[in-house]
């Protein structure tokens, strides 16, 4: 029976997933699942066919010009896939896949959690109840905003964006949207275009981010751009904590320009900024987008299937470059 090709695979993965990468791989875990330093990365991928990583691991140009010759392919389990450098890859040679449609609806979800979190006050809420610090009910307690029937504005109307607007229509919210390529008529479903983000934003009630982190989206929501939403608007982020600047975001939340932002992710995560931490009108999460056991699942399936490809020498499924 020939050798079976080695995989170094970073971090954990679910289960299902393991089981079936032991089976049809030779494999190198990190059962600890610490996050892995660069110098670690490359002691790990001695010897190893492919790469297993995720967001955690930081792919740098550098790093990659030092993978040994051993190592052929890079798969992440991840739809994102800033943490790579894609052109330093392709330069090499390597080629590298995502998970890009498993995802989808777990992180729309989760940015229509974050909508309603954020709009009806979802954290004072909880927070209220389980200090005990609720008194009694009153007409004028804990008023949130109300979301059925508001503007949604999508920066990034790709397949999450769009499933983002698929979810806030059942809210009869008006879509507004912004995204380097115009969209069909049938995937536009009546949102309104926006040939430039700025443009949009002054439309937005709620502003869903919902574009690929890196260099070109790099703390895209500015205080200028801040200043150009409307009054007392909702931000909500799944997308990546790049592409907000925070002390921007906290001095909108601070002064009430904004009324509240939901947060998934987070630059430098995780370590936040930490007077995020402070404001009752932020509601925050882990990043948890894709945090459903079905979708980590299919998530770590769609890399395997990615691998499988690749060692039987057909096209990816997923190719990145
Ligand atoms: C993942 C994500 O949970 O896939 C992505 O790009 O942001 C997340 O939903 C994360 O990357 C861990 O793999």
């Amino acid at each position: 029976m020939p050798n079976k090709p080695v995989i170094f695979v970073t971090r954990n993965l679910p289960d299902a997933v393991t089981q079936r990468l032991t089976a049809s791989y030779e494999t190198r875990l990190n059962p600890g699942d610490a996050v892995l330093s660069p110098d670690q990365v490359l002691k790990g991928a001695e010897g190893a066919d492919a790469l297993l990583v995720t967001p955690t691991d930081k792919l740098t140009a550098d790093l990659i010009a030092k993978l040994p010759k051993s190592v052929r392919m890079i798969a992440t389990f991840s739809v994102g896939y800033e943490h790579i450098d894609v052109n330093a890859a392709k330069a090499r040679g390597l080629p590298v896949s995502n998970t890009p449609d498993v995802l989808t609806d777990a992180t729309a979800d989760i940015a229509l959690l974050l909508m309603l979190g954020a709009a009806r006050r979802a954290y004072e809420g909880e927070r209220a109840v389980r200090e005990a610090s609720w008194k009694s009910w009153s007409t004028t307690y804990m008023l949130g905003t109300h979301m059925t029937g508001k503007r949604l504005g999508i920066f990034g109307m790709g397949r999450i964006g769009q499933a983002v607007a698929k979810r806030a229509r059942a809210f009869d919210m008006q879509i507004h949207y912004f995204n380097r390529r115009r969209l069909p008529a049938h995937q536009e479903m009546g949102a309104v275009y926006h040939p430039s983000a700025d443009e949009m934003l002054p439309y937005c009630d709620f502003l869903s981010i919902n574009a690929p982190g890196g260099p070109e989206t790099l703390h895209w929501l500015n205080a200028a751009r801040i200043a150009r939403l409307p009054d007392k608007a909702i931000v909500v982020n799944t997308a990546r904590g790049g592409l907000v600047d925070d002390t921007a975001l906290i001095a909108a939340l601070r002064s009430g320009k904004l009324f509240a932002a939901g947060l998934d992710v987070f630059e430098g995560e995780p370590n936040l900024n930490p007077e995020y931490r402070s404001l009752p009108n932020a509601f925050l999460l882990p990043h948890l987008g894709s945090a459903t056991i079905e979708t980590r699942n299919a998530m770590g399936f769609k890399a395997l299937d990615n691998l499988d490809a690749f060692f039987e020498g057909r096209e990816l499924p997923d190719r990145v470059v």
